[in-house]
């Protein structure tokens, strides 16, 4: 099988999972890194053994030699880098959140399909091992056709201490953790119609909102509540596990803490481990997301060979990201937002 190779820009803290998920795909490897702070470049290029290393993305681009980029830098950056890539006809893969405005990524989506290349967005969380086993159990029909679901993530997890610019955004919690949630919710429940959101701020150390609890109304005319929160301290700490809770017209699912998917219906109760694996580079608590790291990488690696679409194209993304837009309008006009407008 032919091999792809990658150049990855941006070589701070989430990006040490990117480069060791890539270290166990099959088909790709990567062979240049960039990033403007040296320190970073190098302990991640002595880490990984990669002798291309560049400060300038434009110097990376102009030498080239690789199939396609992984950009791992914070939301700023990703309009002009995704930009660039375009410019160059080199297919990219983008962090959440893609971009700081919904019309700035629409403009990238624009600019990749002008170009031709494909475009995803590293939104992962609809890539782990539990959420992944919710989805099948839908597809297999256990619980009928679906009409109320509830997708919660709360926790007193300090996760400023890894990302502290976390702290100093004007908006927080649904740009940077609810864009997964409401990902997972699209991915398991379908698209939304119309949306009504409401925020606090609990934690006074922090500029933006740390709860938010958001109703969506899909498509198929079922309704379901996304409600995340940084503030809440529980006694057993739940990071970074998605919540589950499908109610349909044959039975019901749940996923609850510590990785158990129960499924009911007329033929009983049935309780699976739903764990993700532990890769041998990963570490407790955050096994989970490393998991989807790899997972939507090969992901990635597989529909470029391919030539196929991918799950979380930056087209598909849009409606997630319209989903965020619409939650920070509605908590701050107090209406429902109407999706559709939007896109
Ligand atoms: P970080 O600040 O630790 O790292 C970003 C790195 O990019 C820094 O080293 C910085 O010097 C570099 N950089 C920024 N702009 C650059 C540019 N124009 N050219 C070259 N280098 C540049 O941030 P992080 O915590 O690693 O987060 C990076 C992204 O990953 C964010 O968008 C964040 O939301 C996302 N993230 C995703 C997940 C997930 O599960 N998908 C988890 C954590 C973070
Ligand atoms: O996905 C993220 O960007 C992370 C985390 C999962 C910790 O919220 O900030």
């Amino acid at each position: 099988m032919a091999n792809l190779t990658g150049a990855l820009i941006g070589c701070g803290f989430f990006a040490v999972n990117q480069m060791h998920g890539w270290s166990d795909v099959k088909g790709a490897t990567i062979v240049a890194i960039c990033d403007r702070d040296p320190q970073r470049l190098k302990i991640v290029g002595d880490q990984f053994g990669i002798e291309r290393r560049y400060s300038d993305t434009a110097a990376l681009f102009a030498d080239g030699g690789f199939d396609f980029v992984d950009i791992a830098t914070t939301v700023q950056s990703h309009r002009t880098l995704v930009e660039m890539a375009a410019g160059h006809k080199v297919p990219a893969i983008c962090q959440k959140p893609f971009a700081q405005t919904l019309s700035d990524a629409k403009a990238m989506v624009a600019a990749c399909r002008n170009a031709g290349v494909p475009l995803m967005v590293h939104e992962n969380f609809r890539w782990q091992t539990p959420i992944q086993a919710v989805r099948k159990v839908l597809d297999n029909g256990a619980i009928g056709t679906p009409f109320w679901g509830r997708l919660s993530f709360r926790s007193g997890y300090d996760v400023f201490s890894g990302q502290p610019y976390l702290a100093e955004g004007e908006r927080f919690i649904i740009e940077d953790l609810g864009i997964h949630t409401l990902d997972i919710a699209r991915f398991l429940l379908g698209d939304v119609k119309s949306l009504t959101a409401r925020t606090k701020r609990v934690n006074p150390a922090i500029k933006g909102e740390d709860v938010a609890t958001i109703l969506l109304d899909h498509e198929s005319g079922m309704t379901s509540i996304v409600d995340v929160s940084y503030a809440t301290k529980l006694a057993v700490e739940p990071f970074p596990e998605t919540l589950v809770e499908i109610d349909g017209s044959e039975g019901t699912i749940r996923l609850s803490q510590g990785y158990r998917l129960e499924v009911t219906n007329g033929n009983g109760t049935e309780i699976i481990d739903v764990s993700p694996t532990l890769l041998p580079w990963a570490s407790r608590p955050w096994h989970n997301i490393q998991e989807s790291v790899f997972a939507i990488q090969q992901h990635w690696t597989d529909r470029l060979m391919s030539g196929g679409e991918t799950s979380t194209s930056g087209a598909d993304n849009l409606k997630t990201f319209a989903l965020v837009e619409a939650g920070y309008e509605s908590a701050s006009t107090g209406r429902s937002i109407d999706i559709g407008v939007l896109l």
